[in-house]
């Protein structure tokens, strides 16, 4: 069960941030009210919300999750892949320290971004993306197998249709892994039991079980039924604004 999410409400210069899509530029006040209702939906979930406020230095920081990783003993800080995502990580250390005596942190030359690992039981699926290099994504796993995780890379850097890992797969429970066609090949994979979701539908990977709840962006019927067969309770967001910056709805919290 997760109790607290971190969350950092969107700055001013949001749309300055990163993208590589083309989905036009956001529109801030329904940025803002997608974001309260995210907020909304996490607390609807049981959770107790850490608020921090806007950071307008760091134009892309509403996207808390790439800042850590968090396992049940420890927290790790990351190392952002992109320079102007680095300085986002000293405010996210203040806010873990209040949570957590173990605080490890990803060093250079190691770079990692959280949406690219994926917690999927007692295993770690790392991602090897254009912002996570295989140095950062060892030095984290040495950090988890110390805890007694088990870890394995998958290398997305060849595709042009995800930013992280996380972009295409979410993991549920109970071995079932939502994974985008592009990757249900994977043999990484092998061993859990997918849940292949249509091209058209790739982006709904992006969803998040936040205890009894699963997270999923509105717009996607496929995967909302097929969930919903399988006994998860989706909960719909729209998440419009937050797309158009490669951003999607695990990458808004830190859960723990
Ligand atoms: C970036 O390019 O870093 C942000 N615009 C989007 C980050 C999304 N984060 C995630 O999927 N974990």
């Amino acid at each position: 069960m997760f109790r607290h999410a971190i969350v950092r409400t969107p700055g001013k210069n949001f749309t300055d941030g990163l993208t590589t899509v083309d989905f036009g530029k956001p529109d801030f006040s329904i940025v803002l009210a997608q974001h309260a209702a995210y907020c909304d939906a996490l607390e609807q979930c049981g959770l107790q919300l850490v608020p921090l406020e806007a950071d307008l230095d760091h134009p892309d920081s509403t996207f808390v999750e790439d800042a850590a990783v968090l396992t049940k003993r420890s927290a790790i800080l990351t190392r952002p892949g992109a320079q102007s995502r680095l300085g986002e990580v000293a405010a996210i250390r203040e806010t873990l320290e209040r949570f957590y005596s173990t605080i490890h942190e990803i060093e250079s030359p190691g770079t990692l971004d959280g949406g690219d690992i994926c917690e999927a039981g007692s295993h770690f699926f790392l991602g090897i993306s254009h912002r996570t290099n295989e140095q950062g994504a060892r030095q984290l796993g040495e950090f988890l197998a110390a805890e007694g995780y088990t870890w394995s890379l998958v290398d997305i850097r060849s595709m042009t249709s995800i930013l992280h890992l996380k972009s295409g797969i979410a993991y549920l429970d109970d071995k079932n892994l939502v994974v985008m066609e592009e990757l249900a090949g994977r043999k990484e994979f092998a061993g859990f039991d997918l849940i292949r979701v249509p091209r058209e539908e790739s982006y709904a990977c992006n969803g998040v079980l936040v205890n009894d709840r699963v997270l999923l962006p509105s717009g996607f019927p496929w995967l909302n039924a097929t969930l919903a067969g399988l006994g998860y309770k989706p909960l719909l967001l729209d998440v419009s604004e937050f797309r158009k910056m490669d951003g999607g709805l695990s990458c808004l919290s830190l859960r723990f």
